[in-house]
């Protein structure tokens, strides 16, 4: 190749750089094929996944029984619309509901709108079966949050990156610092229009933050006690990812609203959910929510694969077994590493923390590294690296893929 001539990635990513907007700032890596737990660049380099989408593709990347799915349905019908029946959706909601044990979902796409959808079902609930004085009610969420990038969602963000210059903001809302028992409990005892708690039962994108253990289980007794709805945003955290279905269920934890998106697909199609029961969502009625996409028979079809996959291939146990190989044997580096600080998680949801400041770049040139030795894993708030590969990954894999990040570190001593 002359010096003039691009290469197909930087081909890609000049197009990108040119016409789309700039509200990425991607791995300089342009991909076009995936299976299971690899995936393939433009010049036909292999590499194991070890993000996963943000933990949308916990079944492997095009599982042929979620893309046989879909592939069948959308020859067969994609969208009605829900001012119309589909013979696809009322079998997924029995289907979801039975295997989440709910009475009811209701069907959007993507996480963020079904996040939205949980408030606005918490609000109505409020105002019509706790007897909050109309829009005096209050939902009280956790710093370092992450729950999406709608108007809403960031009036309770903290993150000034992906707030500032967008407001003015939604009321209504109350930070806690996280994995904080008192906080939660100060505010239910003095304020009587608390509605909700809406929690990540691990902060993902705050650095994969794990709350002590008996946070959730304490956090969903005092909102019973109150009579607050507990509100579980399992996004990232469902679906296996933590080692078990839901990461509540580490505590036995039913939230009031269970939040899911990401993996529900496969990460196949956009496919989000909310799940409560009879009390609950009950209060939404013909035109108070909806969405065109929501609940269509391709969604459908996708989710139900989706969710058979991951109960046919055990990816909890799988998630929850790998997961303790993965910190087992990076603790072992780790005792005599000065690059690597630690590393926390639960299942197959866990970062390192690189021996840098916040805002250096160690983190960043390590992923770089990464990516030449065959393994893609992104930086989330500078000096720490996220680590979540798909669950149908087996462990000579996950044992390749921990030598390629240790001997990477190792390029990094200091
Ligand atoms: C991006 C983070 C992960 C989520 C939780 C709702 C949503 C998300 C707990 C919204 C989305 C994403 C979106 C993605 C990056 C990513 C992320 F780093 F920003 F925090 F996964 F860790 N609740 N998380 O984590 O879902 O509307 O995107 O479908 O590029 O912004 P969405």
């Amino acid at each position: 190749m002359s010096v003039l001539e691009q290469s197909a990635s930087q081909k890609a990513i000049e197009l990108e750089n040119k016409y789309g907007a700039h509200n990425y700032h991607p791995l300089p890596v342009v991909l076009n094929k995936g299976e299971g737990v690899y995936v393939w660049d433009v010049e036909g380099k292999k590499y194991y996944d070890f993000l996963s989408a943000y933990s949308a593709v916990n079944q492997g990347h095009c599982h042929p029984k979620i893309v046989g799915a879909m592939d069948e349905q959308a020859r067969t019908l994609t969208l009605t619309s829900r001012a119309f029946h589909n013979d696809m959706l009322g079998k997924y909601e029995k289907f979801a509901c039975e295997y989440f044990n709910f009475d009811k979902l209701l069907p959007m796409n993507t996480g963020a709108e079904a996040v939205e959808t949980a408030l606005k079902i918490c609000r109505k609930w409020a105002y019509e079966k706790k007897g909050i004085d109309e829009n005096e009610a209050e939902i009280i969420v956790c710093e370092n949050n992450f729950h999406g990038r709608t108007t809403t969602i960031i009036s309770f963000s903290n993150d000034p990156v992906a707030r500032k210059n967008f407001g003015p903001y939604t009321k209504g809302f109350i930070k806690i610092e996280y994995d904080n028992l008192e906080a939660l409990e100060k505010h239910l005892e003095s304020n009587k229009n608390i509605a909700g708690f809406l929690v990540e039962p691990i902060q993902g994108e705050a650095g994969v933050y794990v709350p002590s253990e008996g946070y959730l289980s304490k956090a969903k007794a005092l909102c019973e006690k109150h009579n607050v709805l507990f509100i579980a945003d399992e996004v990232q955290t469902g679906i296996a990812r933590t080692g078990k279905l839901l990461a509540v269920d580490h505590e036995n934890v039913k939230p009031d609203l269970l939040i899911l998106g990401k993996a529900l697909s496969g990460g196949a199609y956009p496919v989000s959910a909310v799940l409560a029961n009879d009390e609950i969502m009950s209060v939404i009625q013909p035109g108070n929510h909806g969405s065109t996409f929501g609940g269509n028979p391709v969604a459908a079809a996708v989710a139900m694969a989706a969710l058979t996959v991951v109960k046919e291939e055990n990816l909890a146990e799988n998630a929850k077994k790998l997961g303790k190989l993965f910190r087992d044997e990076l603790n072992k580096f780790i005792e005599n590493s000065n690059i690597c600080k630690l590393v926390r998680g639960k299942g197959l949801l866990n970062a390192i923390v690189i021996n840098d400041s916040e805002d250096g770049d160690t983190a960043w040139n390590i992923c770089l590294k990464l990516r030449d030795n065959g393994l893609l894993a992104k930086p989330t708030h500078g000096n720490i690296i996220r680590f979540a590969p798909p669950l149908v990954m087996n462990e000579e894999q996950l044992m390749d893929c921990v030598s390629i990040i240790i001997e990477t570190l190792k390029e990094f001593e200091k």
